[in-house]
């Protein structure tokens, strides 16, 4: 009885397998996005996620969502005590590894929004990557404080 449940196991493990797209395999992960909230007149409004690459390596080319006019890419870089914020073409995702989105360093960066992102809403957000497509996240309006934090 025992033996027969696990060939039976076995076998829906091969047929999930086959049946699993190929690109699912490839695509990078994307990870607890979160969006600082703003309040009325502020025209911009930063937001963060994690990648975890997949086998072959990947870039983000761009990114789109209703709750804002368009999306840039934004990396943070210190000139002499000012921060400065610069729009990048693409943001690289080597294979295997993990890119974070994080305030003070690269983030998303919504232009023109419609209408403030209030704590606790969420809005879908579309990923455009170079190999894997587009994929499509939900972002949660959140504080800082309550953003996710480093899992090691
Ligand atoms: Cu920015």
């Amino acid at each position: 009885m025992k033996s027969r449940r696990s060939h039976l196991l076995a076998a829906l493990a091969l047929a999930a397998l086959s049946v699993l797209p190929v690109r699912a395999q490839t695509a990078p992960k994307v990870e607890q996005p979160w969006a600082r909230p703003t309040v009325e007149g502020q025209g911009a409004g930063g937001g963060f996620l994690r990648i975890v690459g997949g086998p072959t390596a990947d870039r983000l080319l761009s990114a789109q969502t209703e709750v804002a006019r368009s999306v840039e890419l934004h990396t943070m870089t210190m000139d002499g005590n000012v921060m400065r914020m610069r729009q990048v073409d693409a943001i690289e995702v080597p294979a295997g590894q993990t890119v974070e989105l994080k305030p003070g360093g690269l983030h998303i960066m919504f232009m023109g929004l419609k209408a403030p992102l209030k704590t606790g809403s969420s809005f879908a957000l579309t990923l455009r990557f170079e190999k894997a497509g587009e994929q499509r996240v939900e972002v949660q309006v959140m504080n800082q404080a309550a953003a996710p934090m480093h899992k090691h």
